[in-house]
């Protein structure tokens, strides 16, 4: 039977690139974001293996919905991608605005969190995979950046959250991309990373063997 992966941030950049890339590889892919009709029109794209599921991850009701709805059509979740994430129009602490700290820590660690304990029970019931896309932001200092701070936490997080998953077979894996050319950009960046890059190391951490739980990949511009 196929394996099923819920990504969130499915509607444009790594996770628009991922459902594709999994549902290539063979897998079930259940999309979720905000944007109803980009995630309509991917899952029409891939085919009866890809379903729509649209959700704010910044309320752990909608998430906990859109996993029992996935567990509901392809009966089981056997991985689940964090990915979505956000950054801010003002750089810097002294020049910062709180109210964008405010919603960027809301989706970069708090809906991180409610993933995770909402998708807990479902992996649990699989042996199942837990993927988060954190940064090169993340693993090195950035001045002011409170960005990179969100992604420092995203990795320390990973760590701590592989050990309790390791207690029933559940394995983590922290993908950690330099510069990706996405829409989180205003400009493009034909250079850099290509989504389909980091869409490609995701399908090879759930393509392990049980033996080999791949923690980290952390994925660097070529340019
Ligand atoms: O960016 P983009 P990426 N609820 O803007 C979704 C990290 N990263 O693919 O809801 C649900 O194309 C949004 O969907 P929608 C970055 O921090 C990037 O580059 O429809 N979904 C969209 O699908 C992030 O964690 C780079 O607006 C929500 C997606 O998030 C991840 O990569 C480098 C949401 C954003 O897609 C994917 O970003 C790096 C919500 N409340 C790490 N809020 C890079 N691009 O250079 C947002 O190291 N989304």
């Amino acid at each position: 039977m196929a394996k099923t992966i819920l990504i969130t941030g499915a509607s444009s950049g790594i996770g628009e690139a991922t459902a594709r890339a999994a549902a290539k590889a063979g897998w079930n892919v259940a999309l979720c974001a905000r944007s109803k009709d980009k995630i309509e029109a991917l899952a029409d794209e891939i085919g009866d293996t890809a379903l729509a599921l649209p959700c704010d991850v910044t309320k752990l009701d909608e998430t906990r919905q859109a996993l029992d709805k996935a567990t509901e059509h392809f009966g089981g979740v056997d991985a689940v991608y964090a990915n979505a994430g956000t950054g801010v129009e003002k750089p810097g602490v002294e020049t910062g605005d709180p109210q964008e700290w405010h919603d960027m820590i809301h989706v970069n660690i708090l809906a991180v969190l409610y993933s995770a304990h909402a998708a807990i029970p479902h992996l649990k019931k699989t042996k199942g995979h837990f993927l988060v896309t954190g940064s090169k932001a993340g693993r090195d200092t950035f001045k002011g950046s409170v960005y990179s701070a969100t992604k420092h936490f995203v990795h320390g997080f990973g760590e701590n959250l592989a050990e309790e998953m390791r207690e029933w077979g559940g394995r983590v894996t922290v993908i950690a991309p330099g510069m990706v050319n996405t829409a989180f950009f205003d400009e493009p960046k034909p250079s850099k990373i290509q989504p389909e890059d980091v869409a490609n190391a995701v399908v090879y951490a759930i393509s392990q063997p049980d033996t080999a739980a791949v923690r980290e990949i952390y994925i660097m511009p070529n340019d």
